[in-house]
């Protein structure tokens, strides 16, 4: 059989590689964006091929593969099964424009969703959109291939949510999978595309023109952060392939000439011998790579980092979130500031070039004073960048229930929407307010950074100045302070709607 995989993109997330850097490159015939790679059907395509099948794959960053080409594409090939992978809540809307108009042009080829949005709305979709013909909840990778090979039988595939007539019928579920070793390595070469190492903003912040490429060496996280719908799609598992699987998947990049590797894992840092054999792998190996990760900070493994230096681990990102233990606890971060401190100081003391801190402001109950706090903890703090986001909430999270329990979220009514906390929650600060405060924290927090640590600051805007245009840096540097539209803008409960509210009624 033919069949699709298509990746539907939050506009927000990609940019094409500017004109003057995509110079410096030599030429590939692949269009350059600075974007993450679609790396779920990456994964399922070459496990759809060793079942005998023909895969096309799709991402809609690349400038030939928007929703009139793919169009395009089925109105020409036909293919025998569409599979869409539906990843977050902020692109339903795109996936759902794209399934009726192929379902218009191609009745006959079913339509399959999946991906962790789908997974933990798959009812909700199929009730809401007639063009998709079953969604797949969880991991791909036996649930595809099954399904590949029951489309008279939809009953028989285990995971699988359909239409069975006017109905919505949910199979049994699909069990975890406990060998992530078996299956064949990602395929990183159809695509025509080379995915460039970047922050996907307006301004092209460029960290490497190397050859880049994610990959993912463990799946889910046993920890519960309130706003993170990990765990639920995990259940709270965390699973791990062997660290010779991985330096086997290295070893396949390393040998196809990339350079710089991300790895997605919710959470890399929680076995510390598997982190020193990974690492005595690619050291004995001598690969050539850089790559870097995200961590917990209370991770055991934070006592590895001279040896993930030795490595070649460029840049660890730490989900610092807060400073004050009060906000950190109400995010139910299980994390303290000492914690905090620690790793960052023992990711710089120990050679981890880079150090990147995510916090979050508009967290339930956060006053103005709470967020200053974190802005001066940030600054105490050894981090070479960082960034302040708002906190949003997503079905499928326990903030989500909480505001369901509270009347704030009608889930029949808002499951495929997400929200700022600020736009609905009257216990956080209003938008406006937070911005402000943002602003204000930012300009003390550069100031305090260039003053108290001149060197580390110039080798930063040294480094990224390797692919930069100055005026791009002071862009970027500047960007905290102007606002940067969202590509789909959130939406309101329906609740708030109904009563014709812009904002929660909050006491003064
Ligand atoms: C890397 C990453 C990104 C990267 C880009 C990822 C990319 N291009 O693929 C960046 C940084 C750009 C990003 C951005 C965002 N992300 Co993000 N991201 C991730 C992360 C950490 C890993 C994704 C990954 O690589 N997984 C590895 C691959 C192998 O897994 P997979 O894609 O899930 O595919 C498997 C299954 O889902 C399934 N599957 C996938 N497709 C299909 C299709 C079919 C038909 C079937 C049967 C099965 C199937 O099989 C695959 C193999 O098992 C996840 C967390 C996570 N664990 O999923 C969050 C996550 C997906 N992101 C999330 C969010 C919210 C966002 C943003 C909206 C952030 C924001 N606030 O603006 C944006 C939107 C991006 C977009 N839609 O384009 C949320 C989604 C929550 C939700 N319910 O909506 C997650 C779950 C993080 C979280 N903890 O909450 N993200
Ligand atoms: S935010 Fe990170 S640590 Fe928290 S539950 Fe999600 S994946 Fe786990």
């Amino acid at each position: 059989m033919n069949i699709f995989l298509i990746f539907v993109r939050d506009e927000t997330f990609y940019n094409l590689l500017p004109e003057n850097l995509n110079r410096l490159m030599a030429d590939s015939g692949k269009a350059r964006v600075m974007a993450l790679p679609p790396l779920g059907i990456q994964t399922l395509a070459p496990i759809v091929r060793q079942h005998g099948h023909q895969v096309r794959m799709f991402d809609t960053c690349h400038p030939q593969m928007k929703s009139a080409d793919i169009l395009q594409a089925v109105r020409d090939e036909k293919p025998d099964v569409i599979a869409f992978s539906l990843m977050s809540t902020t692109t339903y809307a795109e996936t759902k424009g794209m399934a009726q108009q192929i379902k218009a042009v191609a009745p006959d080829s079913p339509i399959i969703v999946g991906g962790v949005f789908a997974s933990m709305n798959a009812a909700q979709i199929l009730r809401d959109c007639s063009a998709v013909d079953c969604v797949g909840v969880g991991e791909g990778e036996e649930l595809l291939p099954d399904y590949l090979d029951n489309l008279n039988d939809p009953g028989a595939v285990a995971g699988l949510v359909w239409r069975n007539g006017d109905e919505v019928t949910s199979n049994e579920p699909r069990p975890l999978l406990e060998n992530l070793d078996q299956y064949p390595y990602p395929d990183r070469t159809s695509l025509p595309i080379d995915y460039i190492e970047a922050l996907p903003l307006d301004v092209p912040a460029v960290f490497s023109l190397d050859k880049f490429c994610t990959v993912q060496t463990t799946r889910g996280c046993p920890f519960n952060c309130i706003y993170c719908d990990i765990p639920a799609y995990s259940k709270h598992r965390w699973r791990y392939r062997s660290p010779e699987s991985v330096i086997g998947e290295m070893q396949e990049l390393n040998d196809s000439g990339f350079r710089s590797i991300y790895l997605t894992d919710d959470h890399f840092l929680l076995k510390r011998d598997r982190i020193q054999d990974i690492c005595n792998g690619i050291i004995g190996r001598n690969f050539d790579f850089h790559w870097s990760c995200e961590g917990r900070v209370d991770s055991n493994a934070i006592d590895q980092m001279a040896l993930m230096s030795k490595a070649n681990c460029k840049a660890l990102m730490f989900g610092i979130e807060s400073g004050t233990q009060k906000v950190l606890d109400r995010l139910g971060k299980k994390q303290t500031l000492e914690q905090i401190e620690y790793a960052v100081d023992e990711a710089k003391k120990n050679g981890i070039e880079r150090t990147h801190g995510f916090f979050l402001i508009g967290s339930p109950g956060e006053t103005k004073e709470d967020i200053m706090e974190s802005f001066r903890f940030a600054a105490r703090l050894k981090l070479d960048t960082f960034n302040f986001g708002r906190l949003c909430v997503y079905r499928g999270t326990p903030l989500w229930n909480e505001y369901v329990e509270k009347g704030i979220i009608d889930d029949e009514r808002d499951w495929y929407k997400w929200f700022k906390c600020s736009d609905i929650d009257p216990t956080v600060l209003p938008g406006e307010t937070l911005n402000n405060i943002r602003m204000k924290g930012y300009a003390g927090l550069f100031a305090r950074r260039i003053v108290s640590r001149p060197i580390q600051s110039y080798k930063l805007i040294r480094y990224l100045g390797r692919n930069m245009e100055l005026s791009d840096i002071i862009k970027l540097i500047s960007s905290p302070f102007t606002k940067r539209p969202y590509y789909r803008e959130p939406e309101l409960p329906a609740k708030m709607i109904d009563l014709g509210l812009k904002e929660p009624i909050r006491d003064c």
